[in-house]
């Protein structure tokens, strides 16, 4: 029997399908090594398996004193704070539903948006119908944003095409650059910020997904933190190789700055990836991810902070290097800071991708309890994690 040669065409398209469907569904599962919650190694045990309640320590709940506009009495001085795009709107949008949905629609602390260019109208709008809370929308001022006047641009663009060929992710991309500097060193310097001591960083496309019923603003002031993280990763040393090199003098000029209970040891893990250890000339790279943030800005108005910024700046990695605010803030915050005041918030369950923070506790919805990542398996070996709990304990 002869068949027409479209559909015997049709007909092996159609088996194709069939077999691609049948893989999807019994493909190989990743090897045992590398399931959630077994990132800790061998006899090594992830505390996100573990049920997670609320911090210890004194918690306020929401109550009318929370309402929005000026009766809300009982809000500190903080506020949501991003940094995005107009063209991130739709991301923007996702992020905020999802914190309003899970926190911020008990507790209506103000979002501060901030922008190198001025938001549209559109971007207003539609930010402002997605929570009950005070919105502001900020323009960076150009002395914030712009390369400083000490940096030269021929030595950027041969610096950054050198880091591209080395694989340092948005090496040649000048704004990359201001937004880690900015994000650094000039944030918490805007004016619209003056009235603020407390700020929960939130970047566009990010998912939160446990409910939290206290005010995070004020555990962190009534349990004396200064910083708080969910994700810690390892960084790729590539973008940092002067950077502890500059810590390093610096701290020689002002021995004084390093807090007697400090994370030192942290900083110059070398166990945890020797080779990193060895590419960033003595620094562990472990960071604190920074697109989720809750911070005391009081500790980046500093002296010590503010002499340890003007220092590197000066230094010019944020443009012949690729620095991140990251490792900046973290090599910051565990030099200077009293290691106790440091919070890992394992409460809050958190994805940016391609990492996620997942807690085990009926309070979150839609990630896998102490699932990392969703990526490809390398991937796991980015997390410093056991590291922090190494030195620093759970606190
Ligand atoms: N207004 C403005 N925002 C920026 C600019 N560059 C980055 N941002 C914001 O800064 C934050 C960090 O930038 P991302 O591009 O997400 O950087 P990243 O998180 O390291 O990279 P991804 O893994 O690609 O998300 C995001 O909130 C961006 O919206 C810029 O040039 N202008
Ligand atoms: C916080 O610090 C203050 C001043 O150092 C101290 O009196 C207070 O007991 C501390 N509170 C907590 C919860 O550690
Ligand atoms: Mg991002």
């Amino acid at each position: 029997m002869a068949v027409s040669r479209p559909v015997r065409v049709l007909g092996l398209a159609a088996l194709v399908m069939w077999l691609f469907f049948i893989w999807q569904l019994f493909k190989p599962s990743p090897p045992s090594g590398i399931l959630p919650g077994t990132q800790f190694g061998p006899g090594k045990h992830d505390p996100n398996l573990d049920a997670t309640g609320e911090p210890e320590g004194k918690l306020t709940y929401a109550s009318p004193d929370y309402a929005p506009g000026p009766s809300g009495t009982a809000r500190i001085p903080a506020t949501l704070l991003a940094l995005v795009r107009n063209e991130e709107l739709d991301g923007m949008l996702q992020s905020m539903h999802d914190l309003e949905r899970t926190w911020n629609h008990k507790f209506n602390y103000p979002w501060t948006f901030f922008n190198d260019v001025p938001f549209t109208e559109e971007f207003k709008t539609k930010t402002r119908a997605a929570t009950k809370a005070e919105c502001r929308y900020e323009v960076i001022p150009r002395e914030h944003w712009d390369m400083p006047s000490w940096i030269s641009k021929e030595l950027f663009d041969v610096s950054a095409k050198k880091l591209k060929e080395q694989g340092v992710q948005y090496a040649d991309m000048l704004s990359y650059h201001q937004m880690c500097r900015w994000n650094s060193g000039m944030f918490y310097k805007h004016p619209a910020l003056a009235d603020y001591q407390y700020y929960w960083r939130v970047e566009p496309n990010v998912h939160f997904f446990c409910d939290v019923d206290y005010d995070v603003f004020r555990y962190m002031r009534d349990n004396n933190k200064t910083y708080g993280f969910t994700i810690s990763l390892y960084d790729s040393p590539e973008s940092i190789p002067s950077l502890w090199p500059e810590t390093l003098k610096f701290l020689s000029e002002h021995p004084e700055y390093i807090h007697e209970n400090s994370a030192m040891e942290w900083l110059t893990d070398k166990d945890g990836r020797p080779e990193h250890y060895a590419k960033a000339n003595g620094y562990s790279t472990c960071h604190f991810w920074t697109n989720f943030e809750i911070a005391d800005m009081s500790f980046w108005r500093s002296k010590a902070y503010e002499d340890y910024f003007n220092h590197l700046d000066r230094a010019g990695g944020f443009f012949y290097e690729r620095w991140g605010d990251a490792p900046v803030h973290s090599i910051a915050v565990a030099l200077f800071e009293d290691k106790n005041r440091i919070h890992w918030f394992r409460d809050i369950g958190y994805q940016h991708i391609p990492f996620f923070n997942c807690p085990n506790s009926p309070k979150c919805k839609g990630c896998v309890t102490g699932r990392l990542t969703d990526g490809e398996p390398f991937l796991y070996k980015e997390d410093c994690r056991p590291n922090w709990f190494k030195y620093a304990g759970m606190g």
